[in-house]
């Protein structure tokens, strides 16, 4: 029987240490964003389906999860216990590496993850950024990689540039079980879209802020109202860990409060696909991130 007849579906798990492409490969594969991606680390909170469905072919649920790494807090823990359900609860396993560097410590706190669950899963190592990457030095980098993770098929990939993305998707669809699909065909994540601007806000601020500050924002959605014609009137609070970030995250005369409500709204808008009317406010939880009711509160 030829592959094309059967119809397959499936979760792929993708997993990597901070940073690496993981939601910047899933919104290419799904040629829609739905995931935040920022040039910071931890960007990536939650677990989030990103859902592929071609016709008569295959769904792919890739869920796509924090980057593992070293945990400096409870939200930290947190972050890793998501990957590792992922991890327990797919039919692949497509672990992101960043091609530019060779394997580093984070790399290795995944390759211990897999290597403790035993998982008898395929594992994709999809080494990403080769747009980065002067050619000569792949066969290296891809023998580094493949020596922590043996079994693994290697595929270089950039999610960017959408380079071998089409590979990439062929060999998922090999390695897929049979079976209907598990989500209409005209749905892409599993997220509301309240959940989806919360997070676009913190992508704002995380691109526009810098250093400790936006790690430290949390999102919290107030009010999302649709108003018609008018498009949706949505209200939030960006959480800070400290009363001197507040500053910061405001600016002088307002002025990095507003530009981070701009790029939000945008994004929201271009996401959602009308206009929208965005109102930000700022207060203190101190020391959030090991608060484990306040976790609880922000639904992490
Ligand atoms: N040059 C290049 N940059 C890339 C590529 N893929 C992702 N990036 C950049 O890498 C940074 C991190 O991307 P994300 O998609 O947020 O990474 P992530 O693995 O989801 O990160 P966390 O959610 O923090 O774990 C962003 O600045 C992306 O634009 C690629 O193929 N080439
Ligand atoms: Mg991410």
């Amino acid at each position: 029987m030829n592959l094309e007849q059967i119809y397959r579906s499936g979760f792929v798990a993708v997993m990597g240490k901070p940073n690496v492409g993981k939601s910047t490969l899933i919104n290419a594969l799904l040629g829609q964003k739905i995931a935040a991606v920022t040039p910071r680390p931890q960007t990536t909170r939650k677990r989030q389906m990103g859902i592929l469905t071609l016709a008569s072919m295959m769904q792919v649920i890739f869920v796509d999860t924090p980057g593992v790494h070293q945990p400096r807090n409870k939200l930290g823990s947190l972050m890793n216990e998501e990957a590792a359900q992922a991890l327990r609860e797919c039919d692949l396993i497509l672990f992101v590496a960043d091609v530019t560097q060779p394997p580093t410590e984070d790399d290795l706190l995944l390759v211990g993850l897999l290597r403790e669950a035993k998982t008898r899963r395929t594992i994709i190592l999809a080494l990403n950024k080769i747009d980065l990457l002067e050619p000569d030095l792949l066969p290296t980098r891809q023998d580094e990689f493949a020596s922590q993770i043996p079994n693994a098929i290697v595929i270089p990939i950039s999610a960017s540039a959408g380079t071998n993305l089409d590979v990439l998707l062929h060999t998922i669809q090999e390695r897929l079980p049979a079976g209907d699909p598990f989500f209409p065909e005209d749905q892409l994540t599993d997220l509301y879209e309240r959940d989806l601007a919360a997070d676009l806000i913190r992508e704002a601020a995380l691109n526009l802020l810098r250093d400790e500050v936006p790690h430290g924002i949390a999102v919290r959605i107030d009010q999302y109202q649709e108003r018609n014609e008018h498009g949706a009137y949505i209200e939030a609070t960006l959480f800070l860990e400290r009363e001197s970030h507040k500053a910061i995250v405001i600016g002088k005369d307002g002025q990095m409060l507003k530009k981070i409500g701009t790029l939000a709204r945008q994004a929201i808008e271009e996401m959602s696909g009308r206009k929208v009317y965005l109102q930000l406010k700022v207060k203190i939880r101190k020391n959030w991130r090991d608060d484990e009711k306040v976790l609880r509160q922000f639904r992490y």
